[in-house]
């Protein structure tokens, strides 16, 4: 393991893969094989280890043969011309390109909507919707949701928004914000979902780069007793972005009403617009733009390792083949099922498995909007027997916070209904999984710890549920068409049980295509670091059987609650604080949120510490990024522990930060051993 510690042949910014030595660690800790039911194997789409071997083996020996089969069940205006793919993945060979059905003709909001109600669910349920407030919900039937997205779809075309523009979105999960999604891609626009909990500067900086024709937003929403007045957010962001020379005309506004009146709302004439008043004027039908597969479906801002957020973009054919087939095979679905995965839509996950991946099946699906533990611990559980939900999908990250407040609000719950459980945004820790199984799941339900990226669009490694036998812990294999490999620091391939950096070798439909304006930066990041291959930068380990164990992220990147945060963007909004000289941040193991953030904060010469000012530079942070990229620690440091070369060792800082002072390892390179002491001398302070 030390030597994967070291950078890689050509490597930007790899740091330190202490996460693969945990990785070990858990996989000594599991050797125990948690079996399917027979009774749930039966009745599963895969119904055993053989069956997952021969189609997946057909998959990697005839990928363009394989996944056409699986898009000509779609509905294509016209068919994609052979072959299917077309890819370029190694940068020695010239520039990286991936194309799937390139030629053919689609449209991916016809193919969740109209195409369900032709097939007869017009009046199934598409969207249960549940309130924040117990009590306050609203059903959408796949009828009826076409009709909502056609009346939005034409408002937006009146506006002047045409095929190939941006539209950015900034709405909690309120049924508005599917129903937007699905609008602009039923016009070809390209929609930009901003998470609502970004800061006005995030949603400022992410308008100024994707320079959209309208925004979608709502005045205010509840998180818990909280009203959150997201209009005065979005309002503080168009002027930003429009002192940066980017001037939205339209700021359509729905009109939450249990969160705030309208009254209360600040507004522009000529460029704010309440939903309520234009988009029920239109009619309930709207033809569709008929798209190339290869056309942009959406945007989405990500972090990576500089300051800058990628603008991760996903085209249309692919993505919709790829998000539909991973849906139904990792959670087992069928017609019968409710559908509820917790995640924000802000997010790739609600993209993927929260709009068109449940969508494209014809799922009911469950979008809630309020916190998870709102009244109480046991909100989630009395929403699953409400709906007899039978697939429930979330995050390691609530499923530990849930675990310290008892057993007992979930037991005092049926759970009944439940039949698939599953997991995503970052490891999921042993004891989590078996608390997750064995209480939530009453050790019935399979869970589908399910591996992928904003990047990838959908599951690249996940269990099938009622295939294999599980590992708790183990995202277990990969899905089909996907072929993981583990590369040491040199790029070289490892056989067998192994640790090292994970990379993917060939492309899947539902790959990205591209970052936003920034080819460049694509190929470096991802196609370079090990030439031939995508670099995921994730480390993972490979055990005796086969079984893959994800390790984290082995770059500067680290992951609060399931939140990919880059060190760097963190960085810069601390340093933009007048008294701030310098930060460093790292993560530090977090019970609950899986990371936590710790920054490492040098003052302004002669500025004393302070209470206020650590508060003050906290707030910095909530305001630039979102209260979710909060430090959790603010350690002054006199001075950073640097390279002579005046790089930042943040191996050291990683040691210091989660108090393995014995550990430090060799300081002698650093151009002032001293400033180590100092920081180990201040670190409760
Ligand atoms: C879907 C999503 C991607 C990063 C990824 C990895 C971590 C996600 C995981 C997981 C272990 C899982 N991650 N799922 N790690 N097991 N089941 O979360 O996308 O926000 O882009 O984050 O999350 O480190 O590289 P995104």
């Amino acid at each position: 393991v030390d030597s994967l510690t070291t950078m890689p042949s050509g490597a930007g910014k790899i740091s330190c893969l202490n996460a693969v030595v945990l990785g070990e660690a858990l996989a000594s800790e599991v050797d125990e094989l948690v079996f399917p039911s027979h009774h749930f194997s039966s009745q599963a789409l895969v119904p055993s280890p053989q069956k997952y071997l021969e189609i997946y083996q057909r998959s990697i020996d005839d990928p363009a043969g394989f996944w056409s089969d699986i898009a000509s069940q779609f509905y294509w205006k016209q068919k994609w011309p052979q072959p299917a793919v077309s890819e370029n993945l190694d940068v020695r060979e010239g520039h990286v390109y991936i194309e799937w059905f390139k030629g053919g003709i689609t449209n991916i909001s016809y193919n969740c909507l109209d195409r369900n109600v032709e097939a007869g669910l017009g009046d199934k349920v598409a969207i249960y919707w549940e309130g924040n407030d117990l009590g306050s919900d609203a059903t959408l039937t796949y009828s009826q949701l076409l009709q909502r997205v056609c009346q939005l779809a034409n408002y937006l075309k009146d506006v002047g928004v045409k095929k190939g523009d941006a539209v950015v979105i900034y709405l909690p999960m309120l049924m508005e914000l599917p129903i937007a999604m699905l609008a602009c891609a039923r016009i070809g626009a390209v929609h930009s979902v901003v998470f609502a909990g970004f800061s006005a500067e995030s949603l400022a900086q992410r308008i100024v780069d994707c320079k959209p024709k309208a925004v979608i937003t709502c005045n205010a929403v509840k998180r818990g007793s909280k009203p959150i007045h997201l209009k005065d957010i979005v309002d503080a962001a168009l002027t930003g972005s429009a002192q940066q020379g980017v001037s939205v005309d339209v700021c359509l506004t729905y009109e939450n009403q249990s969160a705030m009146m309208r009254e209360s709302t600040k507004w522009q004439e000529g460029r704010d617009v309440w939903w309520q008043d234009v988009v029920p004027k239109y009619p309930t039908t709207c033809d569709v733009e008929w798209v190339d597969a290869e056309d942009p479906l959406f945007l989405l801002y990500t972090s990576g390792s500089t300051g800058k957020p990628k603008g991760v973009l996903h085209t249309t054919g692919g993505y919709m083949v790829y998000t539909a087939t991973t849906f139904k095979y990792a959670f087992d679905y069928k017609p019968s099922d409710v559908y509820w995965c917790t995640a924000d839509c802000g997010w790739i996950t609600g993209h993927s498995y929260v709009t068109y991946g449940p969508m494209l099946n014809g799922a009911s699906v469950l979008v809630y909007e309020g916190a998870p533990n709102y009244p109480d611990s046991g909100r989630c559980w009395d929403i699953v027997d409400k709906y007899k939900v039978t697939i429930f999908y979330t995050a390691p990250t609530l499923v530990r916070s849930l675990m310290r407040e008892g057993d007992q609000y979930v037991t005092r719950y049926s759970r009944k209904s439940l039949r698939v459980l599953g997991s995503v945004g970052e490891p999921i820790n042993p004891s989590a999984w078996r608390w997750y199984f064995n209480v939530v799941g009453d050790s019935r339900c399979p869970i589908s710890d399910t591996w992928w990226q904003t990047e990838t669009g959908g599951f690249l490694i996940t269990p099938l549920p009622g295939a294999w036998p599980q590992k708790p812990g183990s995202a277990t294999f990969p899905f089909f068409g996907v072929q993981p490999v583990i590369v040491d620091e040199k790029g070289v391939e490892i056989e067998g049980e192994c640790s090292g950096y994970l990379c993917i070798k060939g492309s899947w439909p539902g790959a990205f295509r591209t970052l936003y304006g920034d080819h460049e930066r694509y190929e470096t990041t991802y196609f370079k670091p090990f030439p031939g291959y995508y670099f995921s930068g994730d480390g993972c380990s490979r055990d005796k059987d086969g079984y893959h164990w994800l390790t984290g992220r082995v770059d500067d990147v680290i992951n609060v609650s399931g939140h990919r945060i880059g060190t760097a963007e963190v960085e810069s909004a601390l340093v933009s604080h007048p008294q701030c000289a310098e930060a460093a941040v790292v993560g530090v193991e977090h019970e609950v949120k899986g990371q936590g953030i710790y920054a490492f904060v040098t003052l302004v010469e002669g500025v004393p510490y302070s209470e206020e000012l650590r508060k003050s530079l906290v707030l910095a942070v909530r305001q630039q990024i979102g209260a979710f990229a909060a430090p959790d620690k603010i350690h002054w440091a006199p001075g950073l522990p640097k390279t002579r070369s005046g790089k930042i060792m943040r191996r050291i800082l990683r040691k210091i930060a989660s108090r393995q002072l014995d550990e430090l390892g060799d300081t002698s390179t650093l151009a002032d051993p001293s400033v180590v002491d100092q920081l180990i001398e201040l670190a409760d302070h």
